[in-house]
């Protein structure tokens, strides 16, 4: 169960981040209306949203999920690793201080981005990304085995970030997409498949009593919806233009 949520607005540079999808610059009106409704979805689900003030020095800095990894015990601060995003965690440091005695850091020569991390009960899997790399996964790995959990680190082939193609729904069952649909380390789990035209939807969250998915991926949803889980749609495209999918847009705690 999750009480908290944390989101930052994008703020007017936020048209000047960074992309790999050649989807065109993003709106910034459109993403400030979508960035709200994401909001009121997180408060729909019954957590505490502290919003956050822009901050225009850095562009993607609404794209929280990679400045954290939170837990219910600790947190640990990560160390991103573009490093036009490596200041973003001097905001956060003070926020995530408010709600947590114990937090760790990722130190370099490691860095390591949130989205690289998924949870799945009592064990962590941390992927080594294009952002993430083994140093800096390997810190992480040693934090959450000091603390008393599993972790395993997963080497990326194609995906971006870990969470861009899973994430867990809770009840043993995995939404997954591409290089995760058959990978080892996910096999004694229970799969919900992302066909490939829907491979955004993969980047769903689970908060509570609602899964969240990205708008226009109806064979998912309806996956999502025979597995049991109630959805909550929503428009992602000035965000999507970005990389960014829906965990990318708040910690959850
Ligand atoms: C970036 O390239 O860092 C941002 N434009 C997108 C970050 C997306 N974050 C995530 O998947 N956790």
């Amino acid at each position: 169960m999750y009480k908290n949520t944390i989101v930052k607005i994008p703020g007017e540079t936020y048209v000047n981040g960074l992309t790999t999808s050649n989807l065109g610059r993003p709106e910034l009106a459109k993403a400030l209306e979508q960035h709200k409704a994401y909001i009121r979805a997180l408060e729909k689900c019954g957590t505490k949203v502290t919003v956050l003030p822009d901050n225009i020095e850095f562009p993607d800095s609404t794209f929280v999920e990679d400045t954290a990894v939170l837990t219910s015990k600790f947190a640990v601060i990560s160390n991103p690793g573009a490093l036009s995003r490596n200041g973003e965690i001097h905001d956060m440091e003070p926020v995530i201080k408010s709600f947590y005695e114990t937090i760790y850091y990722i130190k370099a020569p490691g860095t390591l981005d949130g989205g690289d991390i998924l949870q799945i009960e009592e064990h962590f899997y941390i992927g080594v990304s294009a952002r993430t790399n083994l140093e800096g996964a390997r810190q992480l790995k040693q934090i959450f085995e000091y603390e008393g959990y599993k972790a395993t680190i997963i080497h990326l082939e194609k995906f971006f970030h870990l969470k861009t193609g899973i994430a867990y729904l809770g009840d043993q069952t995995i939404v997954v997409a591409g290089e995760f649909i058959d990978h080892p380390d996910f096999k004694s789990y229970k799969k919900i498949i992302v066909p490939r035209e829907e491979e955004y939807a993969a980047n769903c969250v689970h908060v509570n009593d609602y899964v969240i998915i990205p708008a226009g991926n109806p064979v998912t949803k309806q996956k999502i919806n025979e597995a049991g889980y109630q959805t909550i749609e929503l428009e992602m495209s000035e965000f999507r233009k970005l990389d960014g999918g829906l965990s990318c847009l708040s910690l959850r705690f």
